[in-house]
């Protein structure tokens, strides 16, 4: 019991050396204590990184949804569970309790058995941010069918590239979705997608928006219908704890999307212990994180770890600019909203408005902010420290994956002291090491190299749907026994980890190997600067040299552009280096980023470089229409 919610940082030392002694008596402590299993596991732990082969609570047997929605019914019927906020501020928010969701969840299980889904199948989830995703996501969890959310806003090409991978029987849709002040027409985008897909047989279609769009007679049904028919009843499948849960894609080194499976018991047991700890929730919270359930902080974050905990979470369907850019601001005064879990870009986007949109509003219902999704900087760190926590609420810089299922690197509010654009210490049962080049281990403090992670936990992806050998090779071959991250890190003297970017981000310019996460916080750290982005291009004498695209906070900016690029490496000699000085400095009026706010860097490198033939898939880009505008004015 007393290891389940650390309190002061004695606490987490000795709790995480017990953790990294004796992982497995950790582990089956933890889940012995707080999860409701229907048979005990045989054996915590088997492992092996070279087959690549992990096995967590083997022999038991459990249904997620149990753990998320049944056994909180007699104390937290009536408390909400979902606390979904339109985008439309007018229209009001909805409060789903447990009861409700126990019902819905269950209605939603039977239409899928009705529709001939069981148990293994796999059913691609294509939704907007409303009730119904998060429900879909629970009710193939139900019985046992494997979820693939594919995000709302991927093409059709990159939405049938994911359901024929995985070759999904159903695909759940609505009519429509809202962002803002515009419509979008899913359906047209599913219609699309589906002429070339052959596993899908039904498709199930939510109403959101009342578009008009085409049924296709015997493939496409209305949702609510089917709901209003079906019993509130439906019991849960048994599941083995490594049964599949659910696939996720992302994106990898080549075009092809990697379809990470996440198994059922370790996910489970890490994605709640991490919940409870690293937001230090309390049963009367309300904890709110603004990703979409198509990511993985989504699914972690918003669905499985808060339900497993049997805590409050804000789905919100909007965007943070309609219909102003204090909406954020104003959902968090108007929910009491304890918890704020966002991105680095986001936060960025926001500072560059006036703050009297966050000033309008009362936040000090704020307890913790929480950052995910790339580094932050210095620059977007303080402003979210000073204008929203007011320095009174920590800020957890949450390092993490889709592959790793839950929060890997992160302080713990209250219990480790923050440091800016640190993500601190590893969590709980996290065994990171940094490696060289050679592939030896860097031990002491003061050093930076690859991040690997030396021993298994719970929540790891167990392989890459239908590509075993794929995931070996990805993750498993570039250290021996190891599992290789993709990204750099440093440990500072104290050994708090900073992540340093992907390494494949490193620039080597006259033998000198440069990040572009610190030479991009650099330039950003000019009054005039709102975002940018580095990557190298060939360069006859040394090798490589860095290309700027560079982003000001006021589009026209009046000052003299060449007077701004000498500001900018004058800025970089000051903070980096003058080797890290910039040869070409483009401004922008946008860069190309990926629906989770990723810059795509390999556009920019070609772009630089030169060789614009073959861009490749600019489909899943946020804002594909920047793309064409850095063409015609590349350097
Ligand atoms: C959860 C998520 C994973 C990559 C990861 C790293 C970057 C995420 C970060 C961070 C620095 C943080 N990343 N969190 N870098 N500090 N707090 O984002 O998963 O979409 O799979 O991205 O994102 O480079 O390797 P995913």
């Amino acid at each position: 019991m007393s290891n389940y919610h650390i309190k002061h940082l004695e606490e987490y030392f000795q709790v995480y050396r017990k953790s990294v002694r004796n992982p497995e008596n950790f582990w089956e402590e933890v889940a012995e204590e707080h999860f409701l299993w229907r048979k005990r596991w045989d054996n915590v732990l088997s492992w092996d990184f070279k087959k690549p082969e992990v096995k967590w609570f083997e022999g038991a047997e459990l249904n997620i949804t149990e753990n998320c929605i049944d056994r909180h019914l007699r104390t937290r019927g009536d408390k909400t569970a979902i606390l979904f906020e339109p985008n439309n501020p007018d229209e009001p928010a909805q409060h789903i309790s447990y009861q409700q969701l126990y019902e819905r969840v269950n209605q939603m299980a039977n239409v899928l058995k009705s529709q001939g889904i069981e148990k293994g199948d796999r059913v691609c989830i294509y939704l907007p941010m409303i009730p119904e995703l998060a429900i879909a996501l629970l009710a193939c969890a139900r019985i046992g069918a494997i979820h693939s959310v594919v995000f709302a806003g991927f093409s059709s090409k990159a939405l049938a590239t994911r359901i024929n991978d995985a070759s999904c029987k159903m695909l759940i849709t609505s009519d429509g979705s809202y962002r803002g002040s515009k419509t979008l027409d899913l359906k047209a985008i599913v219609d699309g997608a589906l002429e070339s897909c052959e596993s899908i047989e039904t498709v199930l279609v939510a109403e959101r928006t009342k578009n008009k769009i085409h049924m296709k007679e015997g493939r496409d049904l209305w949702l609510q219908p089917l709901l209003d028919d079906a019993e509130v009843k439906c019991s849960a499948e048994p599941m083995k704890a490594e049964d599949p849960l659910f696939i996720l894609y992302t994106s990898g080194s080549t075009g092809r999307p990697k379809g990470m499976v996440h198994t059922t018991a370790g996910y489970m047991v890490y994605t709640a212990y991490t919940f409870k700890n690293i937001f230090q929730y309390r049963e009367t919270d309300v904890y709110w994180c603004t990703a979409d359930i198509g990511w993985i902080t989504g699914h972690s974050y918003i669905v499985y770890g808060p339900l497993a905990n049997g805590a409050t979470t804000v789905m919100f369907e909007g965007v943070p600019s309609y219909p102003d850019f204090s909406r954020f601001w104003e959902i968090v005064e108007k929910h009491q909203i304890t918890h704020l879990y966002t991105a680095p870009t986001a936060i960025r986007a926001l500072a560059k408005e006036n703050i009297e949109y966050v000033e309008r509003h009362d936040l000090s219902s704020l307890k913790v902010l929480g950052s995910v999704g790339e580094p932050i900087n210095e620059e977007a760190w303080h402003w979210y420290n000073d204008n929203i926590g007011k320095k009174q609420s920590p800020i957890v810089d949450t390092w993490w994956q889709t592959e790793t299922g839950g929060i890997m690197i992160s302080p713990i509010p209250f219990v480790t002291p923050t440091k800016p654009t640190y993500a601190t210490l590893p969590f709980i049962g996290i065994q990171p090491a940094l490696m060289d080049e050679e592939g030896k281990e860097i031990k002491g403090n003061q050093v930076d190299g690859r991040l690997c992670i030396k021993f298994p936990w719970p929540s790891m992806a167990r392989t890459i749907w239908g590509d075993h050998d794929r995931y070996r090779d990805t993750y498993f071959s570039a250290y021996e026994n190891k599992y290789f991250t993709g990204d750099g890190a440093m440990r500072d003297e104290v050994g708090y980890y900073r992540i340093t970017g992907r390494v494949d981000d490193v620039i080597i310019v006259s033998g000198h190997n440069l990040g572009t996460a610190p030479i991009e916080d650099a330039i950003n750290e000019h009054p005039a600067v709102a975002e940018s982005a580095i990557v190298g291009f060939p360069h006859d004498v040394k090798g490589n040299a860095l290309y700027g695209y560079v982003m000001l906070k006021e589009f026209g900016e009046t000052r003299n552009q060449d007077n701004l690029r000498k500001e900018i490496n004058q800025q970089i000699t000051d903070k980096v280096g003058p080797i890290a000085k910039l040869d070409k400095i483009q401004f922008v009026n946008g860069l190309p980023k990926t629906r989770s706010g990723k810059i795509m860097r390999r556009i920019l490198r070609k772009i630089a470089s030169k060789d614009t033939s073959n861009l490749g898939d600019t489909s899943t880009l946020l804002n594909p229409e920047v793309v064409q505008e850095i063409m015609d004015n590349a350097l």
